[in-house]
């Protein structure tokens, strides 16, 4: 704090100015990647705007995203996205009742097949892994952003330590299956 009074004026403003745009940046990045609903809700989102230089994973892509210019991607050579990952325990202390998750997709051609996963594993174990489809029955227009989602009930064998896990698969290892704006909400 003595430094403090070698600085002029000017100076001061200056640094308590940049200090709260650092702040405030802070803030709202939290926001943007989590949020209590209430105190019944816990939502995750990502619209994958603000990864790029940040990450060497490379499902990461731009030009006709759904929000702003960023998406993911799993396609011939990457069957998996970039996604979520994180432990129960880092999420809440208390029990969570249903998960439910959802994206936008985009596949250029009807023919193509995947799956958004939701997967829940306790170390090496995988407790419980299921999917939405992406094939004709869930997306019924090629090149348009459609909405896939799912709640599930989580099965009494997830525990705290266990880590959550949403991502797209290209299964088939056919064409490219974009994805954007992923969200995944525990319902407490
Ligand atoms: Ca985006």
């Amino acid at each position: 704090m003595q430094r403090l009074k070698f600085l002029a004026p000017s100076r001061l403003c200056s640094t308590f100015i940049f200090l709260l745009v650092i702040i405030l940046a802070s803030c709202k990045n939290k926001n943007e990647a989590v949020s209590v609903l209430d105190e019944n809700a816990i939502v995750f989102k990502n619209s994958f705007e603000e990864l790029a230089g940040w990450t060497e994973n490379i499902s990461l892509d731009t030009g006709d995203a759904h929000s702003g210019h960023y998406f993911v991607k799993a396609d011939t050579t990457n069957e998996f996205s970039a996604g979520y990952k994180y432990q129960l325990s880092k999420i809440t202390k208390r029990k969570i009742k249903f998960i439910e998750y959802s994206a936008f997709v985009c596949v250029a051609d009807l023919s193509q097949k995947g799956a958004l996963v939701l997967s829940i594993d306790d170390g090496p174990t995988n407790l419980l892994w299921t999917s939405v489809p992406i094939d004709q029955t869930s997306v019924k227009i090629a090149g348009k952003w459609t909405n896939v989602h799912e709640k599930i009930k989580l099965p009494p064998n997830v525990n705290i330590n266990s880590t959550v896990k949403v991502y797209l698969w290209n299964n088939k290892h056919l064409g490219t299956i974009r994805g954007d704006d992923f969200e995944v909400r525990f319902i407490l």
